[in-house]
C-alpha cells in the first residue's frame, strides 16, 4: 500500500470544498489516514515549494499557501500517487479535463484548489513536514486515537 499528500489549498477551503474534495477520494477508494486543518506559515510554504525557489512565480505561490487555512491529508490506497494525481488533473486547469478536480472548481494555475505529490519520495518528505510524528500516529489507527476529558 502507498501513501500520498494531498492539500486543499486555501482557496479551496475559503470556497467550501473540502467536503466534495474528500468525497471524491473516498469515492475513487483511497482510505484517509490523516487530516488537519492548518494556517501554513511562511517558512513551511517556502520548504514545500523548495524545488520552485528558482520561478518567477514562487512569491505569488507562498503569498497564495499563506493566505488562509489549508486541509493536509494522507490518504492511502494501490498506487496512491498516481492515482491521486489522475484525479486532481493538470496543474494548469486550462488543461484540466472536466471531471477532474482541477477541470471543475479551477480556472486559473495561480489557485488551483489543490495539491498532491508528485512521487512516493515527494509523499513521504510531505507527509512528515505537515504531520511530523504524528503521521506514524495516523498511519496506524489501531488502537484508535483515544481523547479523553481528562487530558
Ligand atoms: P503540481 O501542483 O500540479 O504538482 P507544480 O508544477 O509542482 O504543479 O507547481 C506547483 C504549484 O505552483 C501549482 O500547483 C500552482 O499552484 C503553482 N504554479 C505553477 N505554475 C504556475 C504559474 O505559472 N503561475 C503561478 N503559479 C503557478
Amino acid at each position: 500500500m502507498e501513501r500520498t499528500f494531498v492539500m486543499v489549498k486555501p482557496d479551496g477551503v475559503k470556497r467550501g470544498l473540502i467536503g466534495d474534495i474528500v468525497s471524491r477520494f473516498e469515492q475513487k477508494g483511497f482510505t484517509l489516514r490523516g487530516i488537519k486543518l492548518l494556517h501554513i506559515d511562511r517558512p513551511l510554504a517556502e520548504r514545500h515549494y523548495g524545488e520552485h525557489r528558482e520561478k518567477p512565480f514562487f512569491g505569488e505561490l507562498v503569498d497564495y499557501l499563506t493566505s488562509g487555512e489549508a486541509c493536509a491529508m494522507i490518504w492511502e490506497g494501490q498506487h496512491a500517487v498516481a492515482n491521486a494525481r489522475s484525479l486532481i488533473g493538470k496543474t494548469n486547469p486550462v488543461e484540466a479535463v472536466p471531471g477532474t478536480i482541477r477541470g471543475d472548481f479551477a480556472m486559473d494555475v495561480a489557485s488551483n484548489v489543490v495539491h498532491g505529490s508528485d512521487s512516493p519520495e515527494s509523499a513521504e518528505r510531505e507527509i512528515s513536514l505537515f504531520f511530523g510524528e504524528s503521521a506514524a500516529v495516523y498511519m496506524f489507527p489501531n488502537p484508535p486515537i483515544t481523547h479523553s476529558a481528562n487530558a
